[in-house]
């Protein structure tokens, strides 16, 4: 089948992201024996254009959209990617007629509404390299898709029984050495343009943060590529695109111990010479696992903390207290790693008390950035907003196709302004729901000058925390309302 994958992400803050999901879905497909066209959106003048002119071209069989994102997750600056979304596929529809599979992260996490809010066609839900040449073998071949694992059926379509598929030639699965197949794309470009490319090692989360839609989107089991593998594939990449750091997109590397251990010690074996960063948690996190880390490469760690107080840790459903966090903390600094510390405020349960703590102890913890969330991103399914419905505290239609953000009444009006007091004060905090992180000339000019890695890494030098006081010098008295769009719960 002629098959056209497109990657609707046009997000650049804080960087331009590689679309690792679709690359993946490309070498899937690619596998199969499919003739295969891509149009990357990321970095088009002209969008909608150039994917009309790109669909006429190839005459597709069957399209497959891609849709990373579906909002910002900031608050109360949120920004929703609907609409956009939505005159995609007007343009999709508009120049064939050829069946539009929806997919990726975001519309994972909303996939009924969305297919309903877009008018797809087909949807996959969560990982797709299997399901998805499942599905064009079924289209192919005129099969009933219904009974294939993660398929999103257009509104009205019955569930099909068990066993309507023939069975097909194994497809393959994403741990069995198969490649992105980056190739398709301009990795070049991201790495140029976001300071970084991206690999995956591992899928799945074991823990419970109740928030969190990743173990949703992942499973909530680890399965981990091997060591050998994750490392071949490092290697190659810096054969073929030269040296350039990665950033590890696993929810959390350093978790189950031993598996991150392994990478590191592959890549010592090795010699191989790669700059990295990852997201982390404290759980289990010591000195010598922070230690191997910054010796085999890594520059900067994003830890999953979320606050710094034992009630509140306890409250998000987080499996460590705030003793481990600042112990974490501790650890990674004197390993010479740099450290961003990433945080929820205004989740259910926060008191001033409680907001204070964490602040004070961030104070002592002196991590190379701070990123703060104002309220938390209530999603579909994950236990806290199943929670609030259960105590009639939101309704169950509150949570779905719209943003919907909480923030703790009791703090609502204290919140906002005593953050801004925090950014002043330390220079090396970033309010994404409060003020822009970066502004996109100030990035692409960074980037422009060879600034690699992780932008937050430069929120120690003196003069970039000067420019990023300089955000915060309007006292914020109230939470502002700047995109109509968002909704409050
Ligand atoms: C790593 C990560 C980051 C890193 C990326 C670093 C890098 N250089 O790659 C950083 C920190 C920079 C980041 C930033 C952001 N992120 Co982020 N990120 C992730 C994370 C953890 C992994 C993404 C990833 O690469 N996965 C690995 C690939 C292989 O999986 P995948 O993309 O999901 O693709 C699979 C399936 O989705 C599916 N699939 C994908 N495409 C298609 C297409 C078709 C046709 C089909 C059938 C299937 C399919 O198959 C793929 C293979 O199995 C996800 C959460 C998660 N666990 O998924 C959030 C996530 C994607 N991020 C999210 C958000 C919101 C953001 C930001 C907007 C946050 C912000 N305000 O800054 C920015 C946006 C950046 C941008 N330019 O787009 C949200 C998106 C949901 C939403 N609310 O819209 C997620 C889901 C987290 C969440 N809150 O639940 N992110
Ligand atoms: S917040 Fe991190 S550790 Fe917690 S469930 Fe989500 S990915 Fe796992």
């Amino acid at each position: 089948m002629r098959v056209l994958l497109v990657s609707a992400n046009r997000e650049q803050i804080p960087d331009p992201i590689f679309p690792l999901g679709l690359a993946y879905i490309a070498a899937a497909t690619r596998n199969r024996g499919h003739t295969l066209d891509l149009v990357d959106l990321c970095f088009e003048r002209h969008p909608l254009e150039n994917l009309r002119r790109r669909i006429g071209m190839f005459q597709p069989d069957v399209i497959g959209l891609s849709l990373r994102n579906i909002d910002n997750a900031a608050y109360p600056r949120t920004v929703d990617y609907l609409e956009s979304h939505r005159q995609l596929i007007t343009a999709i529809h508009a120049a064939s007629d050829a069946p539009v599979v929806l997919g990726g992260s975001g519309f994972s996490i909303v996939p009924q509404a969305y297919m309903e809010a877009l008018g797809g066609d087909w949807g996959i839900r969560g990982e797709g390299e299997q399901a998805f040449v499942q599905l064009l073998d079924a289209l192919e071949h005129g099969w009933n898709p219904a009974s294939i694992a993660g398929v999103v059926l257009p509104p009205g379509m019955p569930a099909a029984p068990n066993g309507c598929l023939p069975p097909s030639p194994p497809a393959p699965t994403w741990s069995s050495g198969l490649r992105p197949a980056r190739k398709l794309f301009d990795y070049a470009r991201y790495v140029r343009r976001g300071g970084m490319g991206n690999v995956q090692t591992k899928r799945g989360c074991v823990f419970k943060c109740n928030y969190c839609t990743y173990p949703l989107l992942e499973g909530n089991r680890f399965r981990a590529r091997t060591a050998e593998d994750v490392v071949d594939e490092l290697d190659s990449l810096m054969r073929e695109y030269g040296p350039h750091p990665v950033f590890f997109v696993d929810s959390i590397l350093n978790f189950p111990r031993g598996h991150a251990e392994a990478i590191c010690e592959e890549i010592l074996h090795r010699s191989l010479k790669v700059r990295w960063s990852c997201y982390a948690t404290p759980v289990k996190l010591d000195r010598n696992q922070a230690r191997l880390m910054a010796r085999a490469g890594c520059e900067g760690i994003e830890l999953g903390t979320d606050a710094v107080d034992d009630g509140q840790l306890e409250r998000l459903g987080k499996s460590f207290d705030a003793g481990i966090a600042e112990r974490a903390n501790r650890y990674c600094m004197e390993a010479g790693l740099k450290v961003c510390q990433t945080l929820i405020f205004g989740a259910p349960g926060e008191t001033r008390q409680s907001i204070r703590t964490t602040c004070k102890a961030l104070q002592r913890m002196n991590p190379t950035a701070v990123v703060a969330m104002t309220g938390v991103r209530l999603y579909p399914g994950t236990p806290l907003s199943q929670s609030l419905i259960d105590a009639g505290r939101i309704a169950a239609g509150d949570v779905g196709l719209f943003p919907a953000f909480y923030v703790e009444p009791a703090i609502e009006d204290f919140l906002p302004d005593y953050l801004r007091k925090q950014a002043v004060e330390a220079g090396n905090w970033v309010l994404p729901g409060l003020a822009a992180p970066i502004l996109p000339r100030s990035q692409r000019l960074l980037r422009y000058l060879g600034v690699s890695g992780p932008l937050w890494r430069l929120l120690h030098k003196p003069w970039m925390q000067k420019l990023n006081r300089s955000r915060f010098r309007k006292p914020i008295t109230s939470w502002g309302v700047p995109n109509q769009k968002r909704k409050v719960v």
